[in-house]
């Protein structure tokens, strides 16, 4: 598919996106960072491993009010869901439990609540899926014959085995990746058929461009060619037809005719709001004119 001429592509992209959605609807999902850097982790795009120095303020895990008037807010300004993201290898018992009074905040606001903690050990799942948490988000991030060039300090099946928890306990699964990490596109092409081969595939599938970060061991990486995303997006969209394709880190950086291709392409979601976890996303207002010029309609 990643070899088809630019045109077929985006052709067999629509129309698998017609046959499944409104392909003038899209989805917004709101983010939020509850406890931000100090991680454990070296995952090697990101900014909050304890192992360099990104520059980034380590905090401690939010307070509850502050996180449902983050919610509200998200809320009032047209989200559905809204994801709380923390900075961890996995939740501790006793953070788990202040996570799921947001989760049961959150719910009672109206939205969607998803989740990213990381590694969940046995019984969280359980306790997360009890508290109403609809969504668990953990990536395959890049293919498996790449992983262990991005992230040492854990391996891609303990993250497979994350997702099999949060299947077994009846949540839907917020899966994906990040392109633009130095990888081929024969990788790309791995990390696709590897989510469209869960059983079944996850119903969100997050599709970040790589925000290169100073201080990361892919602050450098070479640049890709914007093509190649929407490519992996038309893929994503064909191989797994009936999910959410999120449009999702990278957007800031992206011009207005870049992201309308990766519509077109068959992406149906995106963050919404000023920030994702520890950089800007792109400004709602700018959000809301792109929307109104491409006559797309939030849902
Ligand atoms: N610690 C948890 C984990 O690793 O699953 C949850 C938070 S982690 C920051 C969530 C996801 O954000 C990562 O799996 C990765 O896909 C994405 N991400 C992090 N930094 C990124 C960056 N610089 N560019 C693009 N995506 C990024
Ligand atoms: C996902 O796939 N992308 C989001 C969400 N899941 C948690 C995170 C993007 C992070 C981008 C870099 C940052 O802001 O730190
Ligand atoms: Fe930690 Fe998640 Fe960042 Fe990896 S991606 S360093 S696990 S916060």
């Amino acid at each position: 598919m990643f070899e088809l001429p630019f045109a077929d592509l985006i052709f067999r992209a629509q129309e698998t996106h017609r046959r499944h959605f409104d392909a003038n609807a899209v989805q917004r999902s709101a983010l939020l960072s509850i406890k931000t850097g100090g991680c454990s982790e070296d995952c090697g795009y990101c900014s909050q491993s304890a192992r360099r120095d990104t520059g980034l303020e380590r905090g401690k895990l939010m307070e509850l009010a502050e996180v449902i008037t983050a919610a509200r807010a998200a809320r009032d300004g047209g989200a559905t869901r809204f994801c709380m993201g923390a900075a961890w290898r996995g939740p501790k018992e006793g953070d788990l439990a202040k996570v799921i009074a947001m989760v049961r905040a959150v719910k009672d606001l109206g939205m969607e609540a998803c989740l990213t903690l990381g590694l969940l050990g046995e019984g969280q799942a359980e306790q997360l899926a009890a508290a109403g948490l609809d969504y668990y988000n953990h990536n395959l991030d890049t293919g498996a014959e790449y992983y262990d060039q991005v992230v040492t300090t854990h391996s891609q099946p303990a993250r497979v085995d994350t997702l099999m928890k949060v299947r077994a306990a009846g949540m839907k699964i917020c899966c994906g990746g990040i392109i633009g990490m130095g990888e081929s596109r024969h990788v790309r092409a791995s990390l696709l058929a590897q989510l469209a081969k869960l059983d079944p595939p996850p119903e969100s599938v997050p599709i970040n461009h790589l925000v290169a970060i100073p201080g990361t061991p892919m602050e450098n990486a070479p640049p890709l060619d914007p093509f190649e995303f929407v490519r992996t997006i038309a893929c994503a969209r064909i191989a797994m037809p009936t999910s959410w394709v999120r449009l999702s880190a990278g957007r800031q950086q992206m011009s207005d005719e870049l992201q309308a291709l990766c519509f077109l392409a068959g992406a149906n979601s995106i963050f919404y709001g000023e920030r994702l976890l520890t950089t800007d996303n792109a400004e709602a207002s700018r959000d809301s004119a792109l929307f109104s010029r491409l006559g797309l309609r939030p849902v």
